[in-house]
């Protein structure tokens, strides 16, 4: 990702998200740590840098050791950083001065490092509050502790719960300049999928056509929004290893996406048959799988909550399911009782920004809104249930997995055994999982699916695994 180049297109829309946001806090000072470099092994070899999202939402500059302090005065922000030394002039090449960092975020004061400090103490010993979001990064928490002299343990508790609710509102709808960085990330995206398709075949490694993707991604200068998941064992959910050798028979879940230039995410799901051709059975739960996620997207307009999309959407899940014999009895009663959990234990979707969960870090005000987090097994999982607004990006991304262990210990327990054909589904584990994921815009008339198409049908997906 790139540090913003001066634009003052750019540098005033980061003026105005830093004044919608200091307007909306209520006074006092707004500090916007950035992250820093984190060591792999040694403090010289680090990973790769990823700034804090929050800090790029309203700087948009990806540099390492940068601090912003919001003033209560409108257009007032200061940004904290150290020029480059000779050193590191010498070592990693020259790096933008701090007058032209904030050019391109549109700050016009810069101070060194070593005064943000006795600035805090100075506001604090007039009482001025000094609101922070709560950190997740280790190097953030001492920093902050350092800064406000407070203890370590009790940096997160005392984040500012005001400034956790404005930053989510102001986050959660996304501005025109924000649907294009996701759209193009959604180009390279698209070519990383067709290009899983046609390459796999039997006795390929996951780990080849993982690095792939990858390749397609870094070869245009770019992050994966997240590790990818490209596996023949899609009924682990998170499964980041790639150990396995694709056999023919087998179908292929590929879980990723690119980030754009400024550091925006796309998060797809294709899978597809790694001979090419699906099983009339992989081609049956494929398109109960597809008849879902289009169940979901139609249902997506304001004012619905993604809890009764998610529901909704289990809904056309388990009558499909009922129809191919694995689920039987009212499918409205079996999803009000959670036993299409079995097949689907995660929620239908999240929020896709700056991060590829959203603002996970901010909790469950993002996605649940004040609303409490339901206690159901499968629904525990959501990620999102509040209602929708117009300007929301979200992920609708259902799936059917045959998950051994799940299968094992509902069955020995006979939980829901009037919705569920044991026998059938017992005779199913080793199948893996089936998840179509697309990143979707709420737009006031309803949704429209972001990005350029890629393969989704069971014929378009055939076609492109066709070689
Ligand atoms: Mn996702």
């Amino acid at each position: 990702m790139n540090t913003a180049s001066p634009d003052t297109e750019w540098a005033g829309i980061f003026r105005r998200r830093r004044d919608r946001i200091r307007a909306r806090t209520g006074g006092g000072l707004i500090l916007w740590p950035g992250h820093s470099l984190q060591p792999r092994n040694y403090a010289g070899n680090a990973y790769p840098f990823r700034q804090n999202s929050h800090f790029l939402y309203v700087t948009g500059l990806a540099e390492p050791d940068l601090f912003l302090l919001s003033l209560p005065e409108a257009g007032h922000d200061i940004l904290f950083g150290d020029e480059a030394s000779l050193d590191d002039i010498v070592w990693t090449g020259p790096r933008p001065t701090l007058k032209e960092m904030a050019a391109a975020a549109g700050i016009d004061d810069v101070r060194p490092t070593k005064n943000l400090r006795g600035m805090l103490d100075g506001a604090r010993k007039e009482g001025t509050p000094v609101h922070y979001l709560p950190p997740y990064q280790h190097s953030s928490v001492y920093a902050l502790a350092r800064l406000l002299d407070i203890p370590m343990e009790e940096v997160g508790g005392r984040a500012s719960s005001i400034l956790m609710e404005q930053a989510a509102l102001e986050r959660s709808v996304k501005g025109e300049e924000e649907v294009a960085e996701i759209e193009e990330a959604l180009g390279i995206t698209a070519r990383m999928h067709r290009a899983a398709m046609a390459a796999a075949r039997p006795g390929m490694r996951e780990s080849e056509l993982a690095g792939l993707i990858q390749g397609i991604a870094l070869a245009e200068d770019r992050a994966q929004a997240f590790d990818p998941i490209v596996t023949v064992r899609g009924e682990v959910l998170h499964n980041h290893s790639y150990r396995n050798v694709l056999a023919a028979g087998e179908l292929v879940l590929n879980d990723s996406g690119a980030e754009s230039p400024l550091g925006y995410a796309s998060d797809i799901t294709r899978t597809f048959p790694v001979s090419g051709r699906f099983s009339p059975l992989q081609a049956d739960l494929y398109r109960a799988v597809l008849r879902t996620q289009l169940g979901a997207i139609a249902m997506i307009r304001p004012g619905i909550s993604y809890r009764e999309v998610h529901l909704g959407a289990c809904l056309v899940l388990a009558g499909a399911l009922r129809d191919l014999g694995l689920m039987k009895g009212d499918p409205a009663a079996a999803v009000e009782a959670g036993a299409h959990a079995l097949f689907l234990p995660h929620g239908i979707g999240h929020m896709l920004g700056l991060d590829v969960h959203d603002m996970e870090d901010l909790g469950d005000i993002v996605g649940h809104g004040k609303a409490k987090r339901p206690g159901q097994f499968g629904l525990n999982y959501l990620r999102l249930s509040r209602p929708l607004e117009a300007g929301f990006v979200l992920t609708v991304e259902p799936g059917v997995y045959f998950i051994p262990a799940l299968i094992e210990r509902w069955r020995s327990e006979g939980l829901h055994r009037e919705f569920l054909d044991y026998d059938r589904i017992a005779a199913l584990v080793g199948f893996g999982g089936i998840r179509i994921e697309d990143d979707v815009l709420v737009t006031p008339e309803g949704a429209r699916v972001l990005g350029p198409p890629i393969p989704k049908t069971v014929a378009e997906v055939e076609e492109a695994c066709a070689r």
